[in-house]
């Protein structure tokens, strides 16, 4: 197994390609849009990741990495294309059905097929394998290998956990599981598990309906909190000081493209209704819809009020604004007739209006803080709070000291 081709270069299937390029393996990385594989060739990467970038150009420069809008033949085939959700909340595989009906033109016996992309379990076995067994007639464990095997990345550490996150690997049969394991091993510093396909893919959905759950229940807290007027940080700080306690934090609302989606896939094919899974993911999607109804009751009364969102993208130290409830509280507060100006210094690609820190907050009435940069801790809030028309912060992720803030004439506001 020299060559490998991997089908999607986002943020999984790029530093995968640079991991595996740099681990010796001839790569070629293959994406549909001619904007990012244009971008590559000029050695120029497209997503903003810590480290990223040095990777992609080691590969690129020793020629190990090749990137192109066509797939060619291969030993290895790896899909990490997105897995969105459709309107319906069902995982929408056109981009999976895709990738497989273009390996199925290229694949030969004896080569290994790998899905990356978070899927509902069954996926790997019964479209993956199913389609290119009618269009090859080749059986999966006997004409070619078939494994899942699951990214399980933290966007902002992506290189570092790639390299050093456990695995867990689901083959078709036992055979597809090593070979796959064999090929991860060779930049996989965590351990590496064999399982079932089945298992595997629900090992991952699992792991984000968690942290999705755990997240709900500190906002649903953060709400009861509020009705007995105590401080819910405060709570959580102390509930977890027990040994077997572990609550995460309350927040705007919970986004981006894994923990908001797969909780849902969890529960497709299964006709489950009433479920703790559901019940956490409203809970998460109402989020925001308070945040922007509280922030529009701190400024009521205000003539012609201003709001300044800090911090867009769906969480801290990232750029990505994809599937962010900042939008939502973007819109939410512009119907209501509230002027918004939006600074995020991290967001690059954005069709929103983002403004510089000093017009953000010129004759602003409130800061809403949105996500918690690390950047934002050299804010010259003195500054600030000497352009600002009303001095509100509304502080949503517990980020900015509330004494500090006070000092400088600040209403400072807490989730
Ligand atoms: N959030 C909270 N409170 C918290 C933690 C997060 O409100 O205590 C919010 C964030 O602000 C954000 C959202 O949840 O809007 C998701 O952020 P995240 O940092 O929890 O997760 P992701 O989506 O960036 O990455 C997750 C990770 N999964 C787990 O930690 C179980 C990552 O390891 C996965 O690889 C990734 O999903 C994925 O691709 O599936």
């Amino acid at each position: 197994m020299e060559k490998i081709s991997v089908l999607g270069m986002g943020y999984v299937g790029l530093p995968t390609a640079c991991m595996l390029a740099n681990s010796g393996f001839k790569v070629s990385g293959v994406d549909i849009d001619k904007d990012i594989i244009n971008k590559l060739n000029f050695g120029k990467i497209h997503i903003e990741e810590p480290e990223l970038e040095k990777i992609f150009l080691k590969a690129f420069k020793n020629k190990k990495l090749k990137v192109s809008l066509e797939l060619g033949k291969s030993d290895v085939f790896i899909i990490a294309v997105p897995t969105p959700l459709n309107h319906r909340n069902k995982a929408d595989l056109s981009y999976v059905i895709n990738a497989v009906n273009k390996i199925t033109d290229k694949i030969e016996k004896g080569n290994l097929v790998i899905l990356e992309s978070t899927s509902p379990p069954g996926t790997t076995r019964n479209i993956v394998g199913k389609i290119i067994t009618s269009s090859t007639g080749f059986l999966a464990g006997k004409d070619y290998y078939l494994a899942f095997c699951p990214e399980r990345v933290l966007p902002g550490k992506i290189i570092y956990e790639l390299k050093n996150n456990d695995r867990i690997v689901g083959g078709v049969d036992r055979k597809s599981a090593e070979i796959t394991r064999d090929i991860y091993k060779t930049f996989v510093k965590g351990r590496i598990f064999l399982t079932n396909l089945e298992t595997s893919e629900f090992v991952k959905l699992a792991e984000n309906t968690y942290r999705d759950i755990n997240i709900a229940f500190a906002n649903e807290i953060s709400l009861i909190c509020g009705d007995y007027g105590i401080d819910v940080w405060e709570v959580i700080k102390y509930a977890n000081m027990h040994p077997r306690v572990n609550i995460l934090n309350p927040g705007p609302g919970v986004g981006g493209h894994c923990i908001a989606v797969d909780p849902w896939f969890i529960l497709e094919n299964t006709g489950r209704k009433d479920t703790l899974i559901e019940k956490s993911r409203n809970i998460n999607n109402n989020m925001p819809f308070i945040i922007s109804k509280r922030a529009e009751e701190i400024v009521r009364g205000y003539k012609k009020p201003k709001v300044t969102i800090f911090g867009f993208s769906y969480k801290e130290n990232v750029g990505d604004v994809r599937e962010s409830p900042a939008v939502v509280i973007n819109n939410k507060l512009t119907k209501k007739g509230i002027k918004v100006s939006i600074y995020d210094p991290l967001v690059i690609n954005t069709r929103y209006n983002l403004s510089g820190l000093e017009d953000s907050v010129d004759g602003s009435d409130l800061i809403l803080l949105f996500s918690g940069h690390s950047v934002f801790k050299e804010i010259d809030l003195a500054l600030v709070s000497d352009l600002m028309r009303n001095r509100n912060i509304f502080d949503t992720r517990n980020f900015f000291d509330k004494t500090t803030v006070e000092r400088l004439g600040f209403n400072y506001y807490n989730i």
